[in-house]
């Protein structure tokens, strides 16, 4: 695995992106920030998990609910904050808002408004990747909605035919949009899926951010040797539903209670398993709570204190 600090670190990440969304909920209430945000609370472990084991010149595309892939991979609170709240001082300039934030030098492409779309664009740098000879990554998170596309099937086939330098990674939260899996898969495990491609498929407990660090070192060890893509599956759940302007109903109270356990939560459990391994004291735990806590209340502040963007850039940027 990691040396201590840097599962410390971990640690501190799933706490900052859990706390960074209560925050952005609180400006979202306070017409600080616009528009639908979709939040990943309780999916921190698959976020962080899965990027501490990329470089900062591998590729990550991301999906509607990417605050846990931007912290995972590194990204300034300070920056992303004052991008999620339009203003000149974000990693974007203020365009992008809260789903599309993104970060050359971190490796973070962003997210994307179609479902689905970005992993066509991770295939494109994994093929990329594949012709330069390089033994770079891209990893794409999806959802398990998101598996239901034509563009899901259509990557897969590519990658897994021209051995391409990717990762597919989904995020399986038990919902598309309001609609339960069990409605809208014809399969139990998404990694079954997999066989259709020829590629390996493996199913994980998305909640435990160990066995994600573990199934993506794998899958991005064997894509740096050129051996092609592998399609990971990590089980977990959307705490908060869909967004913002979810008015909810629809997940029954016992499920969100059965997956905000002690025993289920993510960042719970990694607090657990640093004391278990003697990483860190209880109190050490604690502190590294509170690091992250102040982290966020900073990012925050720098976000209101920022100021929005001049209109003289409004055109910048725009292609066509
Ligand atoms: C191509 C496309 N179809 C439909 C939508 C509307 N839409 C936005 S998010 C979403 C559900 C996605 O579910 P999933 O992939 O499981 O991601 P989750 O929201 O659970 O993270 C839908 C249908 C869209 N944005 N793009
Ligand atoms: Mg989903």
């Amino acid at each position: 695995m990691f040396d201590d600090e840097k599962m410390k670190l971990l640690y501190k990440r799933m706490v900052m992106a859990r706390q960074v969304e209560y925050g952005i909920r609180e400006q979202h209430k306070a017409g600080k920030v616009r528009g639908p945000v979709h939040m990943c609370v309780g999916q921190e472990a698959t976020g962080v998990g899965a990027c501490a084991v990329l470089n900062d010149d591998d590729w990550v595309t991301s999906t509607h609910r990417g605050h846990a892939h931007f912290v995972g991979k590194g990204l300034d609170l300070n920056k992303m904050v004052a991008e999620m709240m339009g203003k000149a001082t974000g990693y974007c300039g203020g365009k992008a808002s809260h789903m599309l934030i993104a970060s050359r030098e971190k490796g973070m492409l962003g997210g994307c408004g179609i479902v689905c779309g970005a992993l066509g664009i991770g295939v494109g740098y994994g093929l990329a990747f594949k012709m330069d000879g390089s033994n770079r990554v891209a990893l794409s998170f999806i959802g398990d909605g998101a598996t239901n596309e034509g563009m899901f099937h259509e990557a897969l086939n590519m990658a897994a035919l021209w051995k391409t330098n990717n990762v597919i990674f989904v995020e399986h939260n038990m919902y598309g949009l309001t609609v339960r899996a069990d409605r809208h898969l014809s399969v139990e495990n998404i990694s079954d899926r997999a066989v259709a491609y020829g590629i390996p498929g493996v199913t994980i407990d998305g909640n435990d951010i160990i066995a994600v660090i573990e199934a993506t070192q794998e899958a991005v060890d064997r894509a740096r040797r050129g051996e092609g893509p592998t399609l990971i599956e990590a089980k977990t759940y959307r705490v908060l539903g869909f967004s913002t302007g979810d008015k909810g109903g629809y997940q029954p109270q016992e499920e969100i209670d059965a997956w905000t356990t002690p025993e289920k939560d993510p960042i719970a459990r990694y607090g657990k398993y640093l004391v278990d391994k003697g990483i860190c004291t209880a109190e050490e735990v604690d502190a590294l709570h509170a690091e992250a806590q102040a982290a966020v209340d900073a990012a925050i502040q720098f976000g209101l204190d920022s100021p929005y963007p001049d209109p003289s850039v409004l055109m910048e940027g725009i292609f066509a």
